[in-house]
């Protein structure tokens, strides 16, 4: 039913159309009346939560104006949008983003303070939305930023979970998960409970010819559960350009529960089936570079997949064009395989539903969709078993039985004969059971294929896409490399940095055009400039300093080299390889005369990150830190010389407080196997320096930054094969150092050595395939180049300013810009300030 008012009464609305707030005075009001009317409190009662709410209320409501003028503009301007499908959005706080975006933190901030509330505080109450694992998901939440800062009319569509990542929680060395509830009190989201879909799973196909001789397909029967949008605004920076993520939440398809059942006394089963259509949008799957393959799982991305569809399908239709228009419309970024079953759906309604011919259908589809790839690891990469598909989604397995038969049958038309290559690029792998290869289904349905950043793009080409290469040419696939808002990475974390840089810049314009960084290099040699940053990176380690203490008792000390590792804690990632390095650094202290410690650097080592809840290899990292910590910290003949500290918990927040206070962070995977990284580009951005492998953007970081800027180590990714085949032939010998620190380890320095047996058996007994033992010395020998580079401070503070000024280019705004043009074909569509345009223009 279409609800716009009749022009007659028009003018009314215009000229009742509400403002935000322009000035202190107007945000105080909107603020008071918060409190007093939509919170029911007042003066007398009125703690920093309801500070928090009030302000948030207060910000929402100017948000909310902007947002519905852009999506008006939006729809009226009928423009190509895109569609970024994700199951992560890691958007972590809303308040202080949308003050800074908004351009009236320091309004607040005077506001606040007249009535009584310290602006840090009340944004402290803030819990984070933490709908995602790590990269992927904190990579979607960037990309929102920039995208609304660039005026791209673009909406995100994920899934609402009740419970995002969980809690960690740190007892007794050991990782325990506490269920992260969020919603209590959200006021960035939006229920739309008129805006719902009706989601069908299981049932049959009936197949048969119509009126025409025509082959139909109809999916009947099964059962049905109900999606209900609920949106948040995203604000861009500077610009009133205010996208949408739409966000679904799964209902029971019948009302509230059955009261058929219930009347007749089955309370259990009436209520079973409304917590059934719920526990879909749930949870989060804790998981991060790594898929299970469970039922439910696989429910979630249909479910979300359906839903977005329906959607975009359905206002694609509002415009009356023809169907072939589609992909002029719309484009659909899929944000790694998860969202893979949106090809499959998208040819399931063109074809089953609106009837068109399968090959028109198909080319509609390839052109829409665009797929990224997030990683090489074959454990993260996604395979469903048939017999799964089957039972729950059986028209959607015909479909892709048929896309891979015309798929394969045009690879046997180019390459005839080669039964090899059809095996190797079918989408079914012919295993037992049968499974569905996603990432393959992704690459035959979209017409672009990217990888994360250079190196991993060449390696997805060389390595599991090969064959693909040779079969669609290598136009398909291209290279976006990674980039992070500088809005929340900069601004927004160290406004100190920020305000410092624009003293020089001249404006914050920096944050709108990152390349204005490259002007701070001109006052590398300023002295007034370089104490100022010194006293910043200090301020910052001092705060950080506080919050090690009052979480978990530790006193550091501000001025030694903080060296950070903080990011989900996994094998590739090589944890393990720094506490071995941190335990070595501790023998060699505690073998070293009172004479020769003083010529030790002293240094914090600061560890963060949650393990996937069954990743017992990556929660034994976590224990062997921890028991690391508590003797090292306690040590007398230690003292400031290390300490070593795991902070629980991390997550965005966390990251806001932990990124600007490092003075080394480690990057240091295995080359080959991190795709891209983007902490990497946090920490050079804040001023820190990091030491890495030649792998993922740490290789572009370097080009950027120069070699002289970068702390770079152990084998290249080419080398990886033969290495790992020496280990696998006996024909590598561990190395020495690392030897000494298993002895110690398996004497019991730092507890039952049975709790860490596993982590040095797959280094020694197991092939060693992250290749810790390969890399350990050039690691070692590095963190020594870098505890003298240390020791020069002047020589560091150069290095600092000279990276910071040369990293323009990992902006998330320059990957937009290029996905944009090289993938979406999308304009920017700006909106103008002033006043609200008339809607009927
Ligand atoms: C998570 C689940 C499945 C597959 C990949 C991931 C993931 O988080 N990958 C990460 O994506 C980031 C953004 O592109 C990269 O920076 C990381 O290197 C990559 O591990």
């Amino acid at each position: 039913v279409e609800a716009s008012i009749p022009e007659p009464q028009r003018e009314a609305w215009l000229k009742h159309q509400v403002g935000g707030f322009k000035d202190k005075d107007g945000f105080e009001s909107n603020f008071v009346r918060h409190i007093e009317t939509t919170l029911a409190r007042s003066m007398f009662n009125c703690d920093e939560t309801a500070a928090y709410a009030a302000c948030s209320l207060a910000f929402r409501d100017r948000l909310i104006l902007e947002w519905n003028r852009t999506q008006q503009r939006q729809t009226f301007a009928d423009s190509k949008r895109v569609y970024y499908l994700s199951l992560e959005f890691l958007m972590g706080r809303a308040l202080d983003n949308a003050m800074l975006n908004i351009g009236q933190k320091e309004l607040a901030k005077g506001g606040l303070s007249d009535l009584g509330f310290r602006i840090e505080d009340v944004i402290q109450q803030e819990h984070d939305a933490a709908l995602g694992n790590g990269g992927l998901g904190r990579l979607a939440a960037c990309f929102l930023d920039s995208l609304a800062s660039l005026n791209y009319p673009a909406w995100g569509y994920g899934l609402r979970y009740r419970y995002g990542i969980f809690k960690q929680e740190i007892i007794d060395g050991y990782q325990v998960e506490v269920p992260d509830y969020w919603l209590d009190f959200n006021p960035w989201e939006f229920p739309r409970h008129d805006v719902t879909v009706d989601i069908q799973f299981y049932g049959y196909v009936h197949k048969s010819t119509d009126e025409n001789g025509k082959a139909t397909a109809r999916w009947e029967g099964g059962e049905t559960v109900k999606a209900v949008a609920y949106d948040v605004p995203i604000p861009g920076y500077a610009t009133p350009s205010t996208n949408n993520l739409r966000l679904w939440s799964s209902k029971a398809a019948s009302g509230e529960f059955d009261f058929q059942k219930f009347n007749s006394g089955d309370y259990e089963s009436s209520v079973a089936d409304q917590q059934r259509a719920e526990t879909i949008s749930a949870v989060l799957y804790p998981n991060d570079n790594l898929e299970r393959g469970k039922e439910l799982r696989l429910k979630q991305q249909y479910f979300w997949v359906a839903a977005s569809l329906y959607d975009i399908v359905r206002r694609f239709k509002k415009s009356r064009r023809a169907w072939r228009e589609f992909p002029d419309q719309v484009a659909i970024q899929l944000n790694d395989t998860h969202p893979t079953l949106a090809v499959v759906e998208l040819q399931r309604i063109l074809v089953d539903l609106e009837g068109l011919e399968w090959d028109e259908a198909w080319n509609i589809v390839t052109n829409t969709f665009g797929y990224t790839n997030h990683t090489v690891l074959p454990e993260a990469l996604e395979k469903w078993s048939v017999p799964l598909i089957q039972h729950l989604l059986p028209r959607h397995l015909q479909i892709i039985y048929d896309i891979n038969l015309f798929f394969l049958q045009s690879v046997e038309r180019a390459h005839p004969g080669d039964r090899d290559l059809l095996a190797r690029v079918s989408i079914i792998e012919e295993s037992q059971p049968k499974m569905v290869r996603m990432a393959y289904l992704a690459i035959v349905g979209s017409h672009k294929v990217n990888g994360v950043a250079e190196l991993h793009s060449d390696l997805i080409k060389t390595t599991i896409f090969k064959d693909f290469v040779t079969i669609f040419g290598p136009d398909k696939f291209t290279n976006v490399t990674n980039g992070i808002t500088p809005r929340r990475w900069l601004h927004q974390a160290n406004p100190r940095l920020s305000d410092l840089i624009a003293s020089k810049t001249g404006t914050h314009d920096f944050l709108k055009d990152l390349t204005l960084l490259n002007k701070i290099e001109l006052s590398v040699d300023d002295p007034a400039f370089r104490k100022e940053w010194a006293a910043i990176k200090l301020a910052n380690k001092a705060r950080l300093a506080e919050y090690i203490k009052t979480t978990t008792g530790i006193v550091v000390n501000p001025s030694a080299l903080f060296d950070v590792q903080v990011k989900r804690i996994h094998e590739y990632k090589r944890q393990q390889m720094n506490i071995f390095g941190v335990i070595h650094r501790y023998l060699r202290i505690k073998a070293a005369s009172p004479e020769e410690r003083k010529k030790f650097l002293p240094r914090v080592s600061i560890f963060g990150g949650k393990a996937a809840p069954g990743y017992w290899m990556a929660k034994q990292i976590i224990h062997l830190i921890n028991s690391v910590g508590s003797v090292v910290n306690n040590d007398k003949d230690v003292g400031d010389l290390l300490k070593v500290v795991f902070l629980e918990d991390y997550n965005v927040s966390k990251a806001e407080l932990i990124i600007p206070a490092s003075d080394i962070s480690e990057h240091i995977s295995t080359a080959g196997t991190e795709a891209s990284g983007t902490s990497n580009m946090k920490f050079v951005l804040n001023g820190g320096l990091i030491i890495g492998t030649c792998d993922g953007a740490n290789i572009e970081i370097t080009r950027e930054i120069g070699e002289n800027n970068i702390f770079l180590f152990g084998n290249l990714a080419e080398d990886v094969e033969d290495l790992r085949h020496a280990h696998n032939y006996g024909q590598h010998t561990l190395d020495p150092d690392l030897v000494k620190v298993f002895e110690a380890i398996e004497k019991g320095t730092f507890g039952d050595s049975k709790d860490f047996a596993g982590m040095i058996t797959a280094v020694r007994d197991h092939g060693d395939y992250y290749l810790v033992s390969d890399d350990f010395q050039s690691y070692l020998e590095t963190h020594d180049v870098i505890d003298e580079a240390y020791r020069n401070q002047e020589d560091w503070i150069t290095k600092c300013i000279t990276s910071v000024s040369r990293m323009g280019f990992f902006t998330s705004d320059r990957c937009i810009n290029e996905y944009a043009e090289g993938i979406w074909n999308i304009e920017p569509l700006p909106i103008e300030t002033a006043e609200p345009e008339k809607i009927n223009s």
